[in-house]
């Protein structure tokens, strides 16, 4: 039987009332979550342009400005410059809002009071594990690999025509968020949308060279000097290391260049749990969790008044980078030791690990 993407019926009614809202509409606000990435700012571009095309007025705004890794992305949405903006400066006339990638106000920092203020109708495409800011039209799948496989769906269920540029936008999103098809919100279906986005323009090599093997040399030495702090516990299962101010002035570079750490020590055999402790100018630390499936990270973190997935997960503590340090690794520990905690006894416990795997854990 040949796979194909689902429309189901719930999906296609969703799909119906978003394209009536986004009819109705002339000028219409794209908006995503803090420190926008490639699933981010590929799916803004994609909608930016098949809006466009459409003769809508289209501007996006993010909370922080869109990362210079992605800003090639920016550029596939075909509106001007001018027409992308961050911050909480006034919000451009608009008279319909669009979330991609995120459905918590919270993860878009000050920016989510002032879109959730507007009182204008909002439509939101997400495939983070949530439920739809309440009366805004929500289309948000948990077993979506990417934002960019929602909003296909979306152009699929609508009829709308997918240009090259839109292609490789969407296809960036879903290859990004999927870590290069290597996590486990890879499907069939993924596969399936990754090659008709390839037949329709997109280029599977360049873009993942641009996403993939587009390091900056400050971001290497903060790597290697991330490396040579790296410790492992419990028999190798958990390795985890830390960044200090320090280490981040000597190098050039800020916090964001810190994302990507934790691939690295997930990519060591037997790790089952990596941590990264990242010492914020003047804002405490930030704790990032990654898991390859069990134990769960995402309930730690919530513990500790962030959030997350299952497989990635993060929050902030209000302390020094020794005393974070201290405080999460006795949990991690434990955590390892849980009943049912192994890798193996993830076996068929797919469910709830359905969404992206990229750099976001819904804790800034
Ligand atoms: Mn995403």
């Amino acid at each position: 039987m040949p796979v194909t993407p689902q429309i189901t019926g719930g999906m296609a009614a969703f799909c119906a009332r978003a394209r009536e809202a986004i009819d109705a509409a002339e000028r219409i606000l794209l908006a995503g979550h803090i420190f926008p990435e490639a699933d981010s700012v590929g799916s803004q571009a994609a909608l930016a342009r098949h809006l466009a095309a459409r003769g809508k007025r289209v501007a996006v705004r993010n909370p922080t400005p869109v990362q210079e890794p992605y800003r090639f992305l920016q550029a596939l949405g075909g509106i001007p410059d001018a027409a992308w903006s961050h911050g909480t400066q006034p919000l451009p006339a608009h008279d319909l809002i669009v979330l991609l990638d995120v459905s918590d106000w919270d993860y878009m920092g000050a920016l989510g009071g002032l879109l959730q203020a507007s009182g204008v109708p909002k439509i939101v495409f997400d495939h983070h594990q949530s439920s739809p800011p309440a009366g805004t039209i929500g289309l948000i799948d948990p077993h979506a690999s990417a934002t960019g496989e929602v909003l296909y769906r979306y152009f699929l269920a609508t009829g709308a025509r997918i240009d090259s540029a839109m292609a490789a936008a969407l296809y960036a999103s879903i290859l990004f968020d999927t870590g290069g098809f290597r996590f486990r919100c890879t499907r069939d279906e993924t596969l399936l949308i990754a090659a008709e986005l390839i037949r329709r323009g997109a280029r599977h090599r360049e873009l993942a060279a641009e996403l993939f093997e587009n390091q900056s040399w400050p971001r290497i030495e903060l790597l290697t000097a991330a490396l040579q702090r790296l410790s492992d516990e419990s028999d190798g299962r958990l390795a985890w290391t830390y960044v200090t101010r320090e280490m981040f002035a000597e190098t050039r570079t800020t916090a964001v260049d810190a994302d990507g750490i934790t691939d690295h020590l997930m990519a060591i055999r037997g790790v089952e749990l990596a941590a990264l402790f990242r010492e914020l100018e003047g804002r405490g630390v930030k704790v990032t969790l990654r898991s390859k499936g069990k134990p769960a990270v995402g309930p730690l973190a919530e513990a500790w008044g962030g959030g997350g997935r299952p497989t990635a997960a993060g929050f902030t503590l209000r302390t020094t980078l020794k005393g974070a340090i201290a405080d999460v690794l006795p949990s991690l520990r434990e955590l390892l030791t849980a009943p049912g905690a192994t890798a193996a006894a993830a076996a068929g416990s797919e469910a709830g690990l359905g969404a992206g795997e990229g750099e976001q854990d819904g804790t800034g």
